[in-house]
């Protein structure tokens, strides 16, 4: 992926220093930057608590800043991992721009140097080609409180966990952070509108089928490169999800939001093989019983800071444009889409179209029985 140059310095609002994480080193860099996080991290892995006892350190490292709802579930797993072990294990959350892009992160937790992390299919589908079933377009219902009862389907995890398994990963749970929202700088109601856009993507593959098929220019990047992607004009939009495009200031370059409902920003949350088998069966059920309490509070939470963040968009920006896509209009881009399901499974093969008519019965299946599935 030819690499972009570093963003001028911006009068900005967001949490994160664009200039920083669009800053790549060279290869003496890296070799030196690896050594100092691999002592540092190292260093750290058990240490004394305040009694004087071995305290373990266990590393979350998230694709997003802090105040991002992957902060918000790393957070609350941090304070509840640390209560139910009495402080014996201290969570330590490593927010994006600490430890690198998603697929630096991932690469580290294959290494061990950490311990826990966020795994979005929009960059892990590189690695794993089924899990972009989640990158599919109109495959999921538009009832969110649906699709959150379907990401928690048996049979769904029971293959995903074998397939992330198959790379050295234990999945611990999938959940959404809310509908992906295109920003551009004009309004996109039909496909057409994509001509010629330069649409940011996340970097696996299938979503520059996705994007392709409307018609527009995907271009991956990593998250850390997008804003100044879009200030240098060298992408006119990209899609995330509301919280993040303001988080990262997205709407101050690329002003007007677009809300098709045609996909959820699905995220995983795993952590590494050998560590979660190295775990003794307390410890194990432990960290389990914290996923599933997580999973319904992290529901809401993003619903609240989808909401929220919104309305901060709308204070610091008033000349930001909201567009909802109609009925008819969200119908043209789903047959649009279709085909890029036929991709999906070329790249991904049995096991692939596997879950994507699990997904789509499911859907399905949840649809028509709204309140009645318990959580398993
Ligand atoms: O667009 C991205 O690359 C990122 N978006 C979000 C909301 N989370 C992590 C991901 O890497």
């Amino acid at each position: 992926m030819p690499e972009m140059p570093m963003s001028p310095a911006k009068p900005s609002t967001s949490r994160l220093d664009h200039q920083w994480l669009a800053w790549t080193p060279g290869r003496a860099g890296l070799v030196l930057l690896a050594i100092l996080l691999w002592s540092s991290l190292t260093a750290c892995g058990v240490r004394p608590g305040a009694d004087g006892n071995a305290q373990e350190v266990w590393r979350f490292a998230i694709e997003e800043t802090q105040g991002s709802v992957q902060d918000a579930y790393a957070q609350r797993f941090k304070e509840l991992v640390e209560e139910r072990t009495d402080g014996a294990v201290r969570v330590k959350v490593y927010p994006y721009g600490t430890l690198g892009t998603s697929d630096q992160i991932t690469e580290q937790l294959h290494a061990g140097t950490i311990q826990f992390a966020m795994a979005s299919p929009g960059h892990l589908g590189k690695i794993i080609p089924e899990v972009q079933v989640f990158l599919l377009h109109f495959i999921f219902s538009d009832r969110e409180e649906v699709d959150n009862r379907v990401l928690r389907n048996p049979e769904l995890l029971a293959t995903f966990d074998r397939l992330y398994e198959e790379k050295g990963l234990k999945l611990l749970t999938f959940f959404s952070e809310g509908w992906m929202v295109w920003t551009a700088n004009q309004p996109i109601r039909r496909p057409e509108d994509f001509q010629g856009v330069k649409f940011r993507t996340m970097t696996s593959p299938l979503l520059l089928a996705a994007y392709d098929a409307y018609g527009a220019s995907p271009t991956p990047l990593p998250y850390s490169e997008v804003y100044s992607g879009l200030q240098l004009s060298m992408i006119d939009g990209q899609v995330n999800p509301v919280f993040a495009i303001e988080e990262m200031s997205f709407y101050e370059v690329s002003e007007t939001l677009i809300f098709p409902n045609h996909a959820l920003f699905i995220t995983s949350a795993v952590t590494g093989e050998e560590f979660f088998d190295g775990l003794s069966p307390e410890r194990q059920e432990m960290v389990q019983g914290v996923v599933a309490d997580l999973q319904d509070e992290i529901f809401e939470v993003q619903r609240k800071f989808n909401r929220e963040r919104l309305e901060t968009i709308q204070e610091r920006n008033p000349d930001v444009r909201t567009v909802r896509l109609t009925e008819d209009e969200r119908e043209r881009f789903r047959q649009a889409s279709l085909p890029v399901r036929e991709t999906f499974v070329e790249a991904a093969g049995r096991e692939g179209e596997g879950v994507l008519d699990l997904i789509l019965e499911a859907v399905q299946e949840e649809e028509q029985a709204p309140t009645a599935t318990p959580s398993p």
